[in-house]
């Protein structure tokens, strides 16, 4: 009841902002990593975390990024076909550093999130990076 209150408040006070988007992704799809320990993800302003879900997998055969996000983001977070390990913080934060399990394997992976913009609308998006 709270949040749902707290939303429409910041909703109506914020009618300008625009959505919050993440500005930088790392590992990034453009070069294959050796297995990385670490996702980061910046944001374009604090988000708060408690409201914020990151899901890191590797990329299943013959789906698109858009199916595998949204599978991703309905996983449990202990879920087995998760490589990102331990909670997320809570709080704000304009940046965030996902620890993975060790030694992924060679492969696509894919790093979903949602966040909750500063007017209350949820943000979804996706990136993906390959380990050699
Ligand atoms: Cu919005």
């Amino acid at each position: 009841m709270n949040r749902l209150l707290a939303l429409s408040f910041s909703a109506a006070l914020s009618t300008a902002s625009a959505h919050t988007v993440v500005t930088v992704v790392s590992p990034t799809p453009a070069l294959p990593v050796s297995a990385p320990k670490a996702v980061l993800l910046r944001f374009g302003e604090p988000v708060n975390l408690r409201f914020a879900t990151f899901r890191v997998l590797p990329m299943p055969l013959g789906k698109t990024p858009a199916e595998v996000t949204k599978l991703a983001l309905g996983l449990k977070p202990d879920s087995p076909q998760l490589v990102n390990t331990g909670p997320v913080p809570s709080g704000m934060a304009a940046k965030l550093s996902l620890p993975l399990k060790a030694n992924l394997k060679a492969g696509p992976y894919l790093i979903a999130w949602a966040v909750l913009s500063d007017d209350g609308h949820p943000v979804t998006g996706q990136s993906l990076f390959r380990v050699r």
